[in-house]
Order: structure tokens, then C-alpha cells, then sequence
């Protein structure tokens, strides 16, 4: 009996460790797992501060969460045409995508009761030039949202360290990013959809070449996926949350990418401790 307590004692300490290793995520979490071709999620989440946590097994995904107003039904959102995102009648909240290879990526935002979805908008073009969407080869997940008993909790955002305002076509910083843990806004103040990929660009490679490469350039990425806020509609905002590389990034609209919203973006060394 002592060894067996013993042996739980020690289970639960490497857990405990485990998992205050694992940095903190504001509010209640939702795990989001992606691959081709499914969404899975719980189907019932309570209201208030919320962060979506999205693992990919395989595949490149994102998890838009989508509001369905009264009058609507989830299964709507998947158009029969490829369209590129959600009808005019649903409320685009954004949401977390790309997370890096083998990791996690977030949004966090404040939940109402009412329905929604996760979606995947993400294309994926056929041979024969006919494009289909991620959502309609399966990639849709209906979910309520109840009230909450204790009220929701915090009903406040975490504070931004930075916030990125995207602009047709550009990205603004309202302040350097540093490394470790940063909590990013991402504002969309144009006038058309933008999306913020954020790519780590590998030791040994320059930002330069990870804004001209392609999949067409035929060598390795020069970056690789740190996490993405998925494509904002006008007037859309989102805050994800990063644990940060010093060195240098790159950013990326892919929608707009060919009227150049791209940049570098240099992560600065931690600010010291006065
Ligand atoms: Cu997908």
C-alpha cells in the first residue's frame, strides 16, 4: 500500500510539474483539435472569458468561431459554393489557426450565450481546378454557449502588450514585440478581410527570405508557423496570446499578401527586471 501511495505521490508531483511548466492561459480554456478533415471541441461551453487552444494533428487548419444568429442554423455556414468565409448574416469572431508543428495556438475573447461554430474556411484546391473549403469536406463544429452559474468570471480581455492594427494593406505595431509571453490584439481597421500569420524565421535564415519564399521556390522554408489570428472581417478584433523567440519574424496576410502585406517584425531580447 505505501509503495502504491508512493507511486501515485510521484505520478502526481511529475503531473504537477508538467503543468505548472505550462504557461498559464486566461479564462476557460478550450481544447480545439484539428485535422483532415474534423474539428473536434466540446459542445457545451460556458459564457464569459474564454480562450480557444487549437492542436493540428495533421494538415493546415483554422478554427474560425462563428456566431449563428436566431433565425440561423451552424449547418448554413457551409456554403455549397467554395465560398472563402461566412455569409453576410453570421458574425465573424476570428479565431486561432496554424498553430506551430507539434504545438498549440490560441484566441481569447468574452463569450455571450447563444450558438456558434468552429469552421475550418481554409481552401483546398482539387486537380481539376475545382476548389473545395476544409468546412464542406467536414470541418464544421456546432457548440452552445450557456450562462454562466458564477456569472462568467473576469469580464475583462487580458491587457495587450501589443496591439496590431491591420490596415488595407499594412500591419502597425502599437509597440515593439519582446520575447517570452505576449498578449497580442489584432485589430482589423480596414476595409476588407485580413488575417495575421505570425512565422518564426529559423536560425540561420533571413525575414527577407521568408517574405519572397513560396511553396513554388522548391527549398525548405526558411520559417516556420508560430500562430495565425484567422481572417478578420472589417471592424473584427482578437487577442491571441505568444510565447515569443527573440530574433527575427515574419508577418503575413495570405488574402492580401499580393498587394504586399507582409513585413519583418524583430522580437526584442526580454526587458530586464528593475
Ligand atoms: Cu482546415
Amino acid at each position: 500500500m505505501r509503495v502504491l501511495l508512493l507511486v501515485v505521490a510521484g505520478l502526481l508531483s511529475v503531473e504537477a510539474r508538467a503543468q505548472s511548466s505550462a504557461p498559464l492561459l486566461p479564462g476557460n480554456v478550450v481544447d480545439v483539435t484539428a485535422g483532415d478533415y474534423f474539428l473536434r471541441a466540446p459542445d457545451t461551453i460556458p459564457a464569459g472569458l474564454t480562450t480557444f487552444r487549437l492542436r493540428v494533428l495533421q494538415g493546415g487548419h483554422a478554427a474560425w468561431i462563428i456566431r449563428v444568429p436566431a433565425g440561423h442554423r451552424a449547418s448554413e455556414l457551409v456554403a455549397p459554393s467554395a465560398s472563402s468565409g461566412p455569409p453576410k448574416w453570421a458574425t465573424n469572431l476570428g479565431g486561432p489557426g496554424f498553430p506551430p508543428d507539434k504545438g498549440t495556438t490560441n484566441a481569447v475573447l468574452l463569450l455571450e450565450p447563444g450558438e456558434y461554430a468552429l469552421i475550418c474556411y481554409v481552401q483546398k484546391p482539387g486537380a481539376d481546378g475545382h476548389t473545395q473549403t476544409h468546412a464542406q469536406l467536414g470541418m464544421m463544429h456546432a457548440f452552445v454557449v450557456r450562462a454562466a452559474s458564477n456569472g462568467g468570471g473576469t469580464r475583462s480581455l487580458p491587457r495587450a502588450d501589443v496591439t496590431v492594427t491591420m490596415v488595407d494593406n499594412a500591419f502597425r505595431l502599437s509597440a515593439p514585440l519582446h520575447e517570452g509571453r505576449q498578449v497580442v490584439r489584432v485589430v482589423n481597421a480596414g476595409h476588407t478581410q485580413h488575417e495575421f500569420k505570425l512565422l518564426h524565421v529559423l536560425p540561420g535564415r533571413t525575414g527577407r527570405e521568408s517574405l519572397d519564399w513560396t511553396p513554388r521556390s522548391k527549398t525548405p522554408p526558411p520559417d516556420e508557423d508560430a500562430g495565425t489570428a484567422a481572417t478578420l472581417s472589417p471592424g473584427g478584433a482578437i487577442t491571441l496570446i505568444f510565447d515569443l523567440q527573440a530574433g527575427e519574424y515574419t508577418v503575413f496576410c495570405v488574402p492580401q499578401m499580393s498587394h504586399g502585406m507582409k513585413r519583418v517584425v524583430r522580437v526584442l531580447p526580454r526587458r530586464s527586471v528593475a
